[in-house]
């Protein structure tokens, strides 16, 4: 992209909520009113959706979708948190990058990419992650906290993900304990947590996101056609991912603040609202140990409680949960 072309879109993009006309464009930016013409022609052509209103001017709407790494800077510029991001057309797993970018780079930062060829999930599973379709993007936190405090994470992060999904996108979307989010029991996101620190606490977190956006149902390998779902299956429209990026990373540095600052019995009440475990038994593995049974509480420190057909009660930190 020119820096022309990116001057013009930079100023679009920062009076975003109005139409700006021509002139005032072609003013402040000190260039002539047909270059500014012009460049708009240009950006429409390259798929960019800007609204033109005569008498008012010009308004843009929405990104090509095609992650580019001066959208993705622009984007970030107006983050209170991100320094950085690592856009990539391919890698292996942006969790992995995340990690070698990391020995340089300590600052809080993302790494996004089109397609992951490598893709994986917890305990190495492997998450199937298509080019074009999705959002797969690792985020690097710099916290400095206990190694106790990082166990109420993953849920401050699940209410971050449903919320943007249900308010901004319209869609039924319920977390599952403790890294899932589902839709109409599908899965539509999984993310993965790890930490780095020394005797003295956590010093990144590197959490790995996974969101299906527009996939259809035969994008998925047959066996997650069953089990998998996408927002754009959801809701009936196409998702733009931009659109969707830039409201998933502000809620989740405004769940980031509220996990720093507050404690999980502060979300406590909605999280359980959103969960979709209750009143079902359910299989549930953590290592060797395995349980039928049904949760009945999720504790202040973020364990889960369930209890069996015998009555007994057991406690998981990090379970799989067959739906
Ligand atoms: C997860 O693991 O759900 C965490 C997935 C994290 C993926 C992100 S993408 C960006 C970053 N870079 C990476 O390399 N990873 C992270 P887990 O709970 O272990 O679930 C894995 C299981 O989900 C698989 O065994 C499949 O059954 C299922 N699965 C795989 N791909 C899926 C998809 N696209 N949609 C829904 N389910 C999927």
């Amino acid at each position: 992209m020119s820096k022309y072309k990116f001057t013009i879109l930079s100023y679009l993009y920062d009076h975003k909520d109005q139409h700006v006309s021509g002139q005032k464009i072609a003013e402040q930016l000190n260039i002539s009113r047909t270059a500014v013409w012009k460049t708009i022609e240009t950006l429409k052509e390259e798929g960019f959706v800007i609204e033109s209103i005569q008498n008012k001017g010009y308004k843009i709407i929405q990104f090509p979708d095609v992650w580019d790494n001066n959208l993705m800077r622009l984007l970030i510029g107006n983050s209170e948190y991100f320094k950085s991001i690592y856009v990539y057309k391919e890698v292996t797993s942006t969790q992995k990058m995340a990690h070698e970018k990391l020995l340089t780079n300590q600052e809080p930062f993302i790494v996004i990419s089109e397609v992951q060829n490598s893709g994986r999930g917890r305990f190495n599973r492997v998450w199937d992650s298509q080019g074009e379709k999705g959002l797969w993007m690792s985020l690097v936190f710099n916290p400095h906290i206990s190694f106790q405090k990082i166990a109420t994470f993953n849920l401050f992060i699940s209410l971050a993900i449903a919320e943007t999904m249900r308010s901004e996108f319209k869609v039924n979307a319920q977390v599952k304990w403790p890294n899932d989010i589902y839709i109409n029991d599908k899965k539509v996101c999984g993310f993965l947590t790890e930490i780095n620190g020394d005797s003295t606490g956590v010093h990144h977190i590197i959490c790995g996101i996974g969101i299906n956006l527009n996939h259809a149902l035969m994008d998925f390998p047959e066996d997650l056609q069953r089990k998998a779902t996408s927002i754009s299956l959801e809701s009936g429209h196409t998702i733009n991912r931009y659109t969707f990026f830039e409201a998933l990373y502000r809620r989740i540095e405004l769940y980031y603040q509220r996990f720093m600052t507050t404690e999980f019995s502060e979300i406590k009440e909605q999280y359980t609202a959103y969960s979709n475990i209750w009143g079902r038994t359910l299989r549930y593995t953590e290592g060797s140990k395995q349980v039928m049974g049904e949760a009945i509480e999720i504790k202040d420190d973020g364990r889960l409680i369930v209890r069996d057909a015998d009555g007994m009660t057991h406690q998981f930190i990090s379970a799989d949960i067959e739906m």
